[in-house]
Parts: structure tokens; C-alpha cells; sequence
């Protein structure tokens, strides 16, 4: 840990070293055309999922130095207060430019605030946060309310005629991404006869995923026939704990997820998971031309959204052997 930490304030100067005579400021050069390189401060929440992964590598494929970028990375373990500690070191780094995928929504002002008297810009990728709009430039992401209202209108359709026990694995508690799927599937379920048993957080994780999932059938056994589970690995997870209880994934309790990775969408072929709804992770090339447009006083969009599809059995099938991620 220590080693890291030292490891972490070399790599902090030598960045330092490189941006020299670009701190703080959004003047000549940051646009990038002038040679000069822009640096970036990236806080990430850390490496939980497999979109997780794949929305890293297309940062760091974007924010790569034949790009014109400089880019300090940091994922948090998912611990929001390592993650304002990431962006108060990149304040103090002199960063051109921060973006930052909040692990919460909450507890934002007073850093954000921070950069903004410094005069760098706050780009938001992947998820957002309540602090008021001023104190961020743009963010681009994709709509998590309507990825859980179309999972839940797939279980509307599919079993809400006839009585169903849900159970619900939730992403971290308080990221957008929990809040936004939680309200749009309920949304999408209401009046049908899908009656949520339990809901949990694991953590956007195959581990807590499988956990709680444990839990879950040692509580409540066969009464369950439907799982949402807010993203793949969760959903990846708990097929161990429904196979070890002697229950078939895909029959016995249907499953829903979100994100549609590579592995999502083979337990689709598989037949083990009945819906997945997708998350685009690869929103890197967007951020660094947003970086770039702000740092140029360019005009830019504040909300930017992927579009996003969804895919039952048949159709992962088509879509497997292309898949990015
Ligand atoms: O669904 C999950 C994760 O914020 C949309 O974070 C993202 C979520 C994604 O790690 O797998």
C-alpha cells in the first residue's frame, strides 16, 4: 500500500513535470492543435464489473498521448472519499482538465467547488451526481432510468400476469446508476403481479452477487422465479448460488440484467439469463472530444447520452460473436 502511495506521488510528478507551463488553464494550447499536451485527471470508482473494464480501456484508448493527452488516472475501490481525495490531488497536480465517473451522487459540492476556483472544467462520464450544473461542464453517459424501465417493461410482459416473487440485486448504494434502474423498473412493474420478496445492494460485483444471492435462497427458497439483477456480473454471480441450490438459472428463476458485456450476453446465449439490457461502457472517444471542445471555449452539449439496446435470447445470439466488451 505504502510502496503504491510513493509510487502513486512519482507518477503525480512526473506528470506535474510534463504539464509545466499549462496549469490550471484552458488558454493556448489545451485545444490541442499546438502541440502542447493536455492533462487529465480521471477519477474512476474503481474496477468492479466488466463494464467497469471496458469503460477504462476506452478512457485510456482516448486520453492516450498520440491523442494530445496527459492522462493521471485513479480508480477508488469504490470509496467515494478516496475518489475527492483523487480529485483534490489533481487540483493541486494543475490538471488542464478533470473528469470524473462519481461512485455516489452525493457529497460533491465543496470539491467541485474547489476546481472551479482553481478555473478546471469537470467533465462527468458514466455517471452523474446532484451538485448543481454550474460546477460541472457536461457529462456523457447513458440513460439508466430507461434501461430500467425497458428490463422492467420485459418483465412486465413476460410475467406480470401471473403472480411472480422478485428479488432485486442492486448496484452501489447511492451511484446514480442504482437509484435511476431502481426507479424505472419499478415504474415499468407497477400494477402487474411482480412482488418484489427482497432487494439488496452486491455491489455491482460476481462475488457480493453470489452472496447475496445465497442469502436470498436460503431465505425464501423456490418462491423465487424472478431475478433482476442491476448489472451482469451481479447476475453472473448469483447463476452459482441458484445452480448450488439445486434450481435452474433461465427457468426456474428468470433473470434480468443490465450492461449486455460479452459474458452477459453468452449466459444469454446459454439460456441461464432471459433479458439483458445494455450499457454502453465505450464513451471515451466522446469525453476526450468534450475535453477538448471545453478547453477550446467551444459550446458543448450539457447532458450527452449513448443509446443503448436490449437483447432476449435470440437476439444475443446475433449480436455475441461482435461484441466490443
Ligand atoms: O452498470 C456497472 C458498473 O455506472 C453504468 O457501473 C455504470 C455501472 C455498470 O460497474 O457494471
Amino acid at each position: 500500500m505504502k510502496t503504491k502511495i510513493v509510487a502513486g506521488i512519482a507518477l503525480l510528478g512526473a506528470f506535474a513535470l510534463a504539464a509545466t507551463g499549462c496549469s490550471g488553464s484552458a488558454g493556448a494550447g489545451a485545444s490541442g492543435g499546438s502541440g502542447k499536451m493536455i492533462t487529465v485527471g480521471f477519477a474512476q470508482t474503481g474496477s468492479e464489473s466488466g463494464w467497469r473494464s471496458a469503460n477504462t480501456e476506452s478512457m485510456k484508448d482516448a486520453f492516450s498521448e498520440a491523442n494530445g493527452f496527459k492522462l493521471i488516472f485513479n480508480a477508488a475501490d469504490n470509496k467515494a472519499e478516496n475518489q475527492i481525495a483523487a480529485v483534490r490531488s489533481f487540483i493541486n497536480q494543475g490538471v488542464d482538465a478533470i473528469v470524473i465517473a462519481p461512485v455516489v451522487t452525493t457529497g460533491w459540492d465543496d470539491v467541485l467547488k474547489e476546481a472551479k476556483d482553481a478555473n478546471i472544467p469537470v467533465i462527468l462520464e458514466d455517471r452523474t451526481l446532484d451538485s448543481s450544473e454550474d460546477l460541472w461542464a457536461s457529462w456523457i453517459g447513458d440513460d439508466f432510468k430507461k434501461e430500467g424501465e425497458t428490463a422492467g417493461a420485459w418483465a412486465a410482459k413476460t410475467l406480470g400476469a401471473t403472480p411472480t416473487n422478485m428479488v432485486v440485486l442492486e448496484g452501489t448504494t447511492g451511484s446514480a446508476p442504482a437509484q435511476d434502474r431502481a426507479a424505472g423498473f419499478s415504474s415499468a412493474i407497477a400494477g402487474t403481479k411482480i412482488k418484489t420478496l427482497d432487494s439488496q445492494t452486491g455491489n455491482f460485483t460476481r462475488a457480493d452477487g453470489k452472496t447475496v444471492m445465497e442469502g436470498f435462497l436460503q431465505k425464501y427458497g423456490k418462491q423465487i422465479n424472478l431475478l433482476f439483477a442491476q448489472n451482469d456480473d451481479m447476475g453472473l454471480g448469483a447463476l452459482d448460488a441458484i445452480k448450488a441450490a439445486g434450481l435452474t438459472p433461465g427457468k426456474d428463476v428468470q433473470i434480468v440484467t443490465i450492461d449486455a458485456t460479452h459474458d452477459g450476453l453468452q449466459a444469454l446465449v446459454d439460456g441461464q439469463f432471459n433479458y439483458v439490457v445494455e450499457c454502453n461502457p465505450l464513451l471515451g472517444k466522446q469525453v476526450a472530444q468534450t475535453v477538448k471542445d471545453v478547453l477550446a471555449g467551444k459550446t458543448v452539449e450539457k447532458r450527452q447520452t449513448a443509446t443503448d439496446q436490449a437483447f432476449d435470447q435470440n437476439q444475443a445470439k446475433t449480436a455475441l460473436p461482435d461484441r466490443k466488451y
